[in-house]
């Protein structure tokens, strides 16, 4: 993917860097996909908890007056034009009395658990996609609870039975048709698209709509004349590769249908563990050498948290916010599974060369994290030959040793020296 392309890639794409295990289907037995995602989620879970929020516009995010962001706000609060990324500052403005709850992360990752274990009743194959999302493989099971619509029925049931959150639900024949269907009625919707109306419904609407389209593509697109996604699914295939590269290729296969239907079973998936931290700066920052020590320092903290926890990990994610408020995530596979600092931030390094290069806007937020975190056996571990073992048995004892100096006195004592530069500026 083109660097420009990355950098305006809105979060939320469907874009995955993961393996994919291909499915086998025939025409009896076409792709039946459910794509389920949880309505205001963490605006949600605060009302459920606290009755005296309902009706009322709730904002989750930073602090009233603080220079924070809007995390979610409920649909009370988003018919005053509120949204996810807004500052705090612009809904004092347009909602002045929206009630304001911080972000209290451990609940809803825990309220997530408890989504996936329910729908995991439902299909052998659950993949979660996001804190709130999950795509299930439906082929081989709605016809067990009578039909597709019956079965989704039941999973929004059992969801607001055992919950006390509603869920908005899309039914089709990919990944992608399935996603975009469960924001059509949203909240509490159910939205089934049969393959035959693919075309009817989805043709019109422009391509942004389209899961993973960003402003970039959506100007790429634009330029070859192609608006909607009836424009892209006629352009000629060797156009599409011409300007766009393999991914409008793939763009334009998938809303045909052509491809992604492949679920990724959630043994084969263990992204959705994940460790790592971030830091918001007290000043936007324009220096690299900054953004790289900041970088650093934060590899090694979400390397350590591993190691405590006796993980490896192997896919790496960045994440950016510019001083406008807009987030970018970036992530990419390394070799092989790892705790080493060194290794997460070499990745990490190139992950930012993709997002950002002096010059560009200044940046606000600057966070990584590691996911598809396993246990390191003879399957996850490093590969070693007889020369870098030693090397590798060395690094090791230097970074438990480095741990326990932390641990005892303290995050400054000892840091590798780049690192240790952002944290001296206290920026
Ligand atoms: P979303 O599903 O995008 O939003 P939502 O569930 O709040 O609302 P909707 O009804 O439109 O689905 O995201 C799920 C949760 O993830 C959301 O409640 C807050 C959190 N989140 C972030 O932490 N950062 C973000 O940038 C976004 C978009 C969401
Ligand atoms: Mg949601």
């Amino acid at each position: 993917m083109m660097r420009a392309e990355v950098r305006d890639r809105i979060r939320k794409g469907v874009e995955d860097d993961s393996p994919r295990r291909p499915r086998t289907l025939s025409k009896s037995n076409p792709a039946l996909v459910l794509h389920v995602d949880m309505d205001a989620f963490f605006a949600a879970i605060e009302e459920r908890d606290n009755p005296s929020l309902k009706g009322k516009p709730v904002v989750v995010g930073g602090p009233k007056g603080s220079r924070g962001v809007v995390t979610t706000a409920n649909y009370v609060a988003r018919e005053y034009g509120v949204h996810a990324g807004m500052s705090i500052a612009e809904v004092e403005r347009r909602c002045p009395d929206a009630i304001h709850v911080s972000t209290k992360g451990g609940k809803y990752s825990w309220v997530s658990v408890q989504l996936m274990a329910i729908l995991r009743r439902y299909s052998p194959v659950v993949e979660p996609y996001s804190i709130d999302e999950a795509f299930l493989d439906a082929t081989g099971c709605s016809h067990l609870f009578g039909g597709p619509e019956a079965y989704a029925n039941q999973i929004k049931q059992a969801i607001h039975s055992e919950l006390n959150l509603t869920a908005s639900v899309g039914i089709g024949p990919s990944r992608i048709v399935a996603k975009m269907a469960s924001g059509l009625e949203k909240p509490d919707g159910l939205t089934y698209v049969k393959p035959e109306d693919v075309g009817r419904i989805f043709g019109p609407m422009t391509v942004r709509t389209i899961p993973g389209v960003g402003p970039s593509t959506e100007i790429s697109l634009n330029k070859l004349n192609i608006y909607t996604i009836d424009d892209l699914a006629q352009a000629p295939m060797s156009m599409l590769q011409k300007f766009m590269g393999k991914h409008g290729r793939d763009l334009a296969e998938t809303i045909k249908g052509k491809s992604g239907a492949e679920i990724i079973a959630m043994e084969e998936r263990a992204e959705d563990k994940s460790m790592g931290h971030e830091h918001t700066f007290h000043v936007d920052v324009t220096d690299l050498d900054m953004l790289l020590s900041r970088l650093l320092y934060l590899s090694e903290k979400a390397t350590r948290r591993m190691r405590k926890a006796g993980y490896v990990g192997r896919v790496v994610t960045l994440k950016l916010r510019t001083h406008d408020f807009r987030t970018y995530d970036h992530q990419r596979k390394l070799d092989e599974w790892t705790d080493d600092p060194l290794k997460v931030y070499e990745l990490a390094h190139e992950l930012l060369n993709d997002l950002w290069r002096p010059g560009d806007k200044p940046i606000r937020l600057i966070g990584v994290s590691v996911s598809g975190l396993v246990r390191p056996d003879e399957h996850h571990g490093v590969q070693h030959n007889l020369f870098t073992a030693a090397t590798h048995e060395r690094r090791t004892r230097l970074l438990h040793a480095v741990d326990q100096m932390k641990d005892q006195y303290g995050e400054k004592v000892l840091g590798m020296a780049a690192s240790l530069e952002s944290l001296r500026k206290g920026w």
